[in-house]
């Protein structure tokens, strides 16, 4: 059967990435590519179309209505919802009778919203989707039907919402195929100017979940937990010589959640990799804990020029209630030894957690500074649904606007608040720190003294204005009046709603409340 999967824009990609510069900041949807890559071994033919790079038009609708799918899979994430329904309305328009699936991050957490709001969505998928989709296509083309697949949400003959038995089945890494990377354009995307240092780069995985899963704020510790499993070492050198040998491929982004703590695969695959003389650049995330000197020195001499770590504060007592299992002592040690390995480091940091002051939030300036950090980035506390601290949140009446609405994320870079904590007069004044923030760690002569030397590369410069961008809030994407327009119609069923804080009124739909746990 003919599969079309399509990976929706968000309201802000249609403004800036129409632009020349369209591609820096995108990186290919891989969930899409491993999904495709499934359903080709099960003999399917399949187009990914990635819609952060492409516009709807006559001609794409032509190309679509040629392509003829027999079923039509889209994928959202929170920012990128209301879109998707756009997309679901037109497809819908153009192919009535062929079945449209939604699948993603945003379904995953709310599995049952998408049928709710949008009449062009037929089917849901809940959790990671490759068996799944393929389970649906492989129903639709036997059966005619797509009724009870595990996992899966759809719409009656009444109208009810029905769903499939709950499976905790995942893919075993080993066993799935690469990305249908063939089916995307690779040199249509790059990584953020300061994520990369060579390219033709592009994004790779070699594990899912999280093996810590503690930290309150994130989806990895609530009921959304995935199991954590990771290919091996070799798999993940054949991935990458062939990134590197068919695509020309010279630096990786790995976007794993939870790369770094996983100490024996990333020795395994750095000795390959320094064997086989690989010659690639490479970026991860990675938690303080556990990190040892000896694992940054090999990762560094394999091509790793650049770590992320998830700071979030300079408070230890802030980081205990975040469950974050680590020490600022121990942090301090990292970030210095992957320096001495001569690896760049980023930190991120929360601002505004709960029991945080303005006061507090000037120590996790101090300790930003004082660690030395290469770059820096402070985003406001988004309690997200299904995590511990959005309980704790709800229950202390703070949230001024759901983390959920489609204004919260209308930025790139500097999103709206949804939560104050007691210790804060207002939103504005979580506004006021976080400006202060950017300004007191991108505005210092030490900093940009320091870094002179690396603004001698071309590459570099914009690198550093990136920076600026993030400090004085140039990378705003405002919505439009329509699209506000858009949003309000499609959100017309509230996934919850959120009244002023201190009224304790925050109410969630039944609906997310029977939300299935997948483990
Ligand atoms: C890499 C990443 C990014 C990259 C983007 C990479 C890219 N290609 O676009 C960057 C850093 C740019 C990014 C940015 C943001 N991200 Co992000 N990101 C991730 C991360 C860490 C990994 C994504 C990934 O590759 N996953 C692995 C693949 C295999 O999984 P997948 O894409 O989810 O696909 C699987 C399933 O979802 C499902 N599926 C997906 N699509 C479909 C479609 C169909 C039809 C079916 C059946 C199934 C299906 O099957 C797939 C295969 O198993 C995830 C966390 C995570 N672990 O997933 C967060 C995550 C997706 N991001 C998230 C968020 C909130 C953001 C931001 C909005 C943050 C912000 N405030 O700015 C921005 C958005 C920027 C933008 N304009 O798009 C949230 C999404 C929450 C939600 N409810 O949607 C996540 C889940 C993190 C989190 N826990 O908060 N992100
Ligand atoms: S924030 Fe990172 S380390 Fe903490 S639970 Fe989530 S993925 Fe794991």
């Amino acid at each position: 059967m003919r599969v079309l999967l399509l990976f929706a824009n968000t309201l802000a990609d249609r403004r800036k990435y129409r632009s020349k510069a369209a591609r820096v900041g995108i990186l290919p949807p891989l969930g899409l590519g491993y999904i495709a890559a499934v359903l080709r071994q099960s003999g399917h033919e399949v187009r990914i179309i990635d819609m952060r790079l492409d516009s709807w038009s006559q001609d794409l609708a032509e190309e679509i209505r040629e392509f003829n799918p027999g079923i039509v899979g889209i994928s959202i994430f929170v920012i990128s919802e209301i879109e998707g329904y756009k997309l679901a309305t037109h497809l819908k328009e153009i192919l009535p009778h062929v079945p449209i699936v939604f699948g993603g991050p945003q379904v995953s957490y709310f599995p049952k919203t998408p049928l709710e709001r949008c009449p062009a969505v037929d089917i849901t998928v809940q959790g990671e989707g490759e068996y799944i989709m393929r389970d649906l296509v492989d129903a639709l083309e036997k059966y005619g039907h797509t009724t009870g697949i595990p996992n899966t949400f759809y719409r009656a003959i009444d109208g009810s919402i029905l769903a499939g038995p709950s499976s905790p089945v995942v893919p075993d890494l080993e066993e799935l195929p690469f990305p249908a990377r063939d089916l995307m354009t690779l040199d249509r995307y790059a990584p953020e100017v300061y994520e990369f240092q060579r390219l033709p780069a592009t994004n790779i995985l070699a594990t899912r979940g999280c093996a810590y899963g503690q930290c309150t704020f994130c989806f990895e510790a609530g009921q959304f937990r995935t199991k954590y499993r990771y290919q091996s070492a070799a798999k993940l050198v054949r991935e990458i010589e062939t990134l590197r040998d068919e695509y020309g491929i010279r630096e990786f982004v790995f976007n794993d959640d939870d790369l770094l703590s996983n100490g024996k695969l990333l020795t395994e695959f750095a000795e390959l990799a320094i064997q086989k003389k690989l010659d690639v650049r490479w970026s991860c995330w990675g938690r303080v804990t556990p990190c040892s000197q000896r694992l940054l020195e090999v990762i560094a001499k394999s091509g790793c020029w650049l770590v992320s770590f998830g700071i979030e504060s300079g408070n230890q007592d802030l980081l205990d209630k975040l469950q974050k299992g680590m020490t600022l002592e121990k942090c301090r040690q990292v970030v210095s030894w992957a320096h001495q390995a001569g690896i760049e480091t980023f930190g991120t940091f929360m601002i505004a957690i709960p029991g945080e002051t303005p006061e507090k939030a000037e120590k996790t300036i101090d300790f930003a500074i004082e660690l030395d950090l290469t770059y820096a980035a402070f985003i406001p506390t988004h309690p997200l649904y299904g995590t511990p601290l959005f309980e704790t949140c709800v229950s202390e009446g703070r949230l001024v606007k759901s983390p959920y609405s489609h204004e919260p994320l209308q930025t790139r870079y500097l999103p709206k608040i949804s939560y104050v904590p007691e210790g804060y007069e207002s939103e504005h004044q979580v506004e006021q720190v976080l400006s202060r923030a950017y300004r007191r760690f991108y505005f210092r002569p030490a900093y940009w003294l320091k870094h002179l030397k690396k603004l001698a590369a071309g590459y570099s410069v914009r690198k550093y204005w990136t920076g600026l961008r993030f400090a004085v809030g140039l990378s705003r994407n405002w919505l439009h009046e329509d699209d506000s327009k858009f949003a309000v119609r499609y959100s017309s069923a509230p996934v919850y709603d959120v009244k002023p804080a201190n009224q304790r009124l925050f109410t969630i739909s039944p609906v997310d409340r029977e939300t299935r746990h997948l483990s």
